[in-house]
């Protein structure tokens, strides 16, 4: 197990990232976006993360070429402009340097300029804007066609084209790591007597060590706090999966910032997204509208894997064995899935909490 930089506090992480965020500033405009970007690993936020999350599909891969290349350094350069120019007026033409103000009120040339320019600035951004919301909406053809229904406050999954399975995912939270390790019985003793802010906050703390070292039920997951469910869904690598999504009771909206995914969650409607995952591990999203108390607790897991792990795990949940299932797609992603915490830049290697959602593997 790695310990680098769990004991340092969240204090000295703030300042370092403080120290980061000054030197990023002075960098060019165009390179802060990509720069910063590269911090945010596949498949989950990851500390300091300012840019997207890593892309593993065609179409988050141009969503992410869309704001770091062409519409953040436009905007940047764009509010650097004006900012100088701003500046040069406030100077140049200050009662100071310039006491008898010129009589000018048009100037053709200047008028048309600062009319055709922001058109042809729209008109660069509007064709590949429209080019990439097409790719997002033009549904190739499907290999494999998942429905997901958003509850109040977990996901609901089923395969048509294989066997008809189902999935529900739950997160897995503090309670259910304190419970597994505890037992009923002591757990109830334990926490029974406490409710509210108190309940959440001893929670955390009893829990923290347990995101780092599962209990027996868990053993061989890497948990990610707020992002772990029980039951994973899983799809094949490299195939066209369409997701149609619906909800139970009130807007929800599934959505994996790495398959560049979200779509909104309607009470008797369907909508659809689909996604090509052509980077086998696991992939998490959460809920994105604000559906609720539990809003935070509906995270979305899916996991990416080669055929053959496809095939066992359908046939391993048809049959209801869901320990078997987790199995088989922890094995078919060992080493594949997210980055480990030693790999993330070493300063970011942040807080004790941080480094809990990251442990080394296992085995
Ligand atoms: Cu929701």
């Amino acid at each position: 197990m790695k310990t680098t930089g769990i004991s340092r506090t969240a204090g000295q992480y703030r300042a370092q990232l403080g120290a980061r965020m000054l030197t990023v500033t002075g960098t060019a405009a165009a390179l802060a976006g990509m720069t910063l970007a590269a911090y945010a690993a596949a498949g989950q936020p990851s500390p300091g993360q300012i840019g997207f999350q890593d892309a593993v599909t065609p179409v988050m891969e141009d969503i992410r070429w869309f704001h770091n290349v062409l519409v953040n350094p436009l905007i940047i350069a764009i509010t650097l402009f004006v900012m100088a120019l701003l500046g040069y007026v406030m100077w140049r033409f200050s009662e100071k340097n310039n006491s008898t103000p010129s009589r000018l009120t048009h100037h053709t040339g200047l008028e048309v300029a600062w009319t055709v320019l922001p058109i042809l600035i729209l008109v660069m951004i509007a064709i590949p804007s429209f080019k990439l919301l097409f790719k997002e909406y033009e549904f190739p053809k499907p290999d494999l066609t998942i429905k997901a229904t958003g509850n109040a406050w977990f996901w609901d999954y089923e395969y048509p084209d294989n066997d008809k399975i189902k999935i529900t995912s739950n997160m897995i939270s503090d309670e259910d790591l304190l419970e597994a390790k505890l037992g009923k019985a002591a757990y109830s003793q334990q926490f029974g007597a406490l409710t509210g802010t108190a309940l959440t906050k001893a929670l955390y703390q009893e829990s923290k060590p347990l995101w780092l070292n599962p209990p027996e039920k868990f053993a061989g997951s890497r948990l990610v706090r707020q992002l772990s469910v029980d039951n994973e869904i899983a799809v094949p690598l490299n195939k066209v999966v369409h997701v149609l999504i619906t909800s139970n009771d009130v807007i929800h909206s599934w959505t994996v910032p790495s398959f560049g995914s979200k779509m909104q969650a309607v009470p008797g409607r369907v909508t659809a997204t689909w996604f090509q995952a052509t980077k086998e591990g696991v992939y998490y999203g959460q809920c994105s509208v604000l559906c609720g108390r539990n809003h935070s607790a509906m995270p979305i897991a899916v996991r990416v894997v080669n055929d053959q792990a496809f095939a066992n795990w359908v046939a391993a949940v048809k049959a209801r064995d869901m320990k078997k299932a987790r199995g088989i797609l922890l094995a078919a992603t060992e080493g594949k899935d997210i980055r480990t915490f030693a790999e993330l830049p070493g300063s970011l290697a942040g807080d004790g909490l941080q480094a809990a959602a990251l442990p080394e593997p296992t085995r």
